[in-house]
């Protein structure tokens, strides 16, 4: 790995040799899957996305996202749009070293992102829980999952998380720039919303890593001015159907309570991870959940037949992050003044511009932290050094 690159959470998981086969492990889901699938039908925090007659984001919409922490946006990225999101996440994954400790690809070219200031790419171990009841990313991942062993023939590491989409996937930067995604961003954090990170997950069948149940937000909780959207909010754009066995969970309304005591909820239910009431965000491809940063989520390691990869990126209010220091891996430290933060917002303001050049009939957002900027910030080569090149080492994360 290249030595200027950070390592954006450097994982010391091992490969278990004690947990159930993948095939038991998948079979002793069976029944909770079937569970949450009834409660996310009775739920059902979930429709296209739709605006009032000021095209703002309709009030029914906002009403059920504040009740339940969640909400699954149908049929918001089209096919075309999906198709070219997988060929450039194929091409990341093509281009990934062939392990963690390589720097060369699986055809011996130099692997993606040697140069890069933020190491593109996070491994682990086939069907392992990197970050579960260790210290990573502050802690928030108390109790470890249940780490299936994988097939015989599996490889030793397999692909985790992506990064960098909107520098190394020309479709990712577009994305970025969905006029949809950035007016619902505007509809809960404000018209001056902050961007956070973005994270590609990758659950490959039979091999996929489990993500152990967390809360996002490590800045906020005991602030006086705390309240349920203050650690902002996460997008995932689905590129492939998901379902229960292989997708992210939540627990509906947890956003409300403050700081949960996860490890006192497992101990509570036997110690199993099947925590009751948790839901299962199931989508076809294309649909976007958006899920409250304080809520209760994970995912289960993937022993089902299907792949996931879920584009995430997420939005703050500005005033959530605007004299905060960074917290979570990548600029940990940091302060996040004014400069960082129109730094890191710059990328918004380009990534419109790079849509605006394929989708000229579609009608672009306005992000009002750039208004009379605009032309500052088209996409060209010159815009694309400045501000997208290594734009993840300006994340805003709290
Ligand atoms: O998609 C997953 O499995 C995990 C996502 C997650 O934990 C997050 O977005 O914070």
């Amino acid at each position: 790995m290249s030595e200027t690159s950070i390592s954006q959470d450097p994982i010391d998981d091992t490969a278990s040799n004690k947990g159930p086969t993948a095939a038991e492990h998948a079979a002793g889901m069976a029944d909770y899957l079937r569970a949450g699938e009834r409660l996310a039908d009775e739920i059902n925090s979930r429709g296209p996305v739709r605006f009032d007659a000021n095209g703002n984001l309709h009030p029914d919409i906002l009403a059920a996202y504040w009740k339940n922490g969640f909400y699954v946006f149908e049929g918001v990225i089209d096919p075309g749009e999906i198709a070219e999101l997988r060929a450039d996440a194929d091409n990341m994954l093509a281009r990934a070293p062939v392990n963690r400790e390589a720097d060369v690809d699986a055809m011996g070219r130099p692997a993606l992102g040697r140069d890069f200031a933020v190491e593109p790419y996070t491994f682990v171990r086939p069907l392992s829980d990197p970050w579960g009841g260790t210290s990573k990313l502050g802690g928030r991942h108390p109790s470890q999952m249940t780490q299936p062993r994988a097939d015989a023939n599996a490889p030793e590491d397999v692909p985790y998380l992506l990064r960098s989409m909107c520098q190394t996937m020309p479709s990712g930067l577009r994305l970025y720039g969905h006029p949809h995604l950035l007016a619902i961003a505007a509809g809960v954090n404000g018209d001056d919303f902050v961007p956070f990170n973005d994270a590609i997950f990758v659950k490959q069948p039979g091999l996929g890593g489990s993500v152990a149940w967390h809360q996002d937000g490590v800045t906020h909780w005991d602030a006086a001015n705390w309240d349920e959207g203050i650690h902002g909010f996460n997008f995932q754009v689905q590129l492939y159907q998901t379902t229960p066995a292989n997708c992210l969970w939540v627990i509906p309304a947890t956003h409300k309570a403050g700081r949960a005591d996860i490890k006192g909820m497992v101990a509570a239910n036997d110690g199993s991870e099947r925590l009751p009431g948790a839901v299962p965000l199931i989508c076809k491809a294309g649909d976007v959940t958006m899920v409250n940063r304080q809520m209760v989520h994970g995912s289960f390691a993937n022993t089902s037949p299907d792949l996931r990869i879920s584009i995430t990126f997420g939005f703050h209010r500005r005033t959530s992050v605007l004299g905060q220091t960074g917290a979570l891996s990548v600029g940990k430290g940091d302060y996040y003044d004014a400069q960082r933060i129109f730094d890191r917002s710059a990328v918004i303001a380009v990534a419109i511009d790079a849509r605006q050049q394929t989708h000229p009939d579609e009608a672009s957002y306005h992000y009002q932290p750039f208004a009379g900027l605009e032309d500052d910030f088209r996409l060209n080569d010159a815009t694309f050094e400045r501000v997208i090149k290594d734009y993840n080492a300006k994340d805003l994360a709290i």
